[in-house]
């Protein structure tokens, strides 16, 4: 068919309305059956493909997966990108720490302490980790009360609460930062996710020829009256996938420094008797702006 016959398909299958509709819904899947005629046409996809790929959403739904599948696609990464720009525009203030996306993985609820938190139940003997910084505004100056929430995976790349093995909020902590606006907690380091190798998600990132790791990462929210929260992450500088990350969420300015301690000095100091890695890590945060809506994304999330 050329274009024009496919738009007569599609505009019949619009015109088909008897009552009010939801006029953005209705012209966003308008456009989705016009763009999807388009791409089945041009692909001349053939009817055993088209229901291969029906069939492929409905498993990654039962295998709960969507959550994986749009950041291996690049589409969460993309819309950090266009909140980024619409910041921009808005007049939003630069020079904060850049946000990148929050994956599938948060779990709302965590246990919340004052200054500083131990994320680890001591299961995982991993390395040990240390981490602080200090929160502030774009011109340094502290935000104390400001909540840095923190996630991350355990020495096999598994989160709690996913993982059934792990103690509920293994590596899951609020921490609200101290009259300086610092924060610090004791954990093991992490590491890379890798997405289920039997999954639906990996099943299609096997047909384009890739895989499915990201890099050790360690994944905040950082929450502050009058500032705009900072979904965000840090990667662990070194990991070979730091710049192949299957979800393409890297960026410049989250991959801070590991500093690795093993004189005995710094271990009694800290009071462990394993030598340990050590990463500060400081957040900034723009200004909220009366009107533009907040930084934190309306989304389902698990909650225990
Ligand atoms: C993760 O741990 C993650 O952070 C993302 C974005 C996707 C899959 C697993
Ligand atoms: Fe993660």
């Amino acid at each position: 068919m050329n274009r024009a016959q496919i738009k007569t398909v599609a505009d019949r299958i619009a015109n088909t309305q008897i009552g009010p509709a939801n006029e953005r819904v209705k012209s966003i899947v308008d456009r989705m059956v016009l763009d999807l005629f388009a791409i089945i046409e041009d692909f001349d996809v053939t009817q055993e493909e088209f229901w291969a790929a029906a069939n492929y959403l409905a498993e990654v739904g039962k295998s709960n997966e969507i959550g994986l599948l749009i950041p291996g696609l690049g589409i969460e990464h993309f819309l950090d990108l266009r909140l980024d720009e619409q910041e921009e525009a808005a007049g939003i203030e630069a020079g904060s720490t850049p946000r990148t996306i929050e994956g599938p993985l948060y779990v709302a609820g965590a246990p919340v302490s004052e200054g500083e938190a131990r994320l680890d139940d001591g299961a995982d003997k991993g390395e040990l980790l240390f981490m602080h910084g200090q929160v502030t505004d774009i011109h340094g100056k502290p935000i104390s009360g400001a909540t840095v929430e923190v996630w991350h995976a355990n020495s096999f790349g598994n989160y709690s609460v996913f993982d059934p093995s792990q103690s509920a909020f293994n590596l899951r902590r609020t921490i609200v930062t101290d009259a300086e606006g610092r924060y610090r907690f004791r954990s093991i380091m992490p590491c890379g996710y890798c997405v289920p190798p039997n999954g639906p998600t990996q099943k299609l990132l096997s047909k384009l020829g890739r895989h499915g790791n990201r890099p050790a990462h360690i994944h905040f929210f950082v929450t502050a009256p009058g500032y705009r929260t900072l979904t965000t992450q840090i990667n662990i500088k070194g990991d070979p996938y730091t710049y192949d990350d299957f979800a393409f969420a890297t960026r410049e300015g989250l991959i801070p420094e590991v500093t690795r301690h093993t004189a005995p000095e710094a271990l009694l100091e800290k009071g462990v008797n394993h030598p340990f890695a050590e990463i500060a890590f400081d957040f900034t945060l723009p200004h909220a702006l009366e009107g533009v809506p907040n930084a934190l994304i309306e989304r389902a999330r698990a909650s225990a």
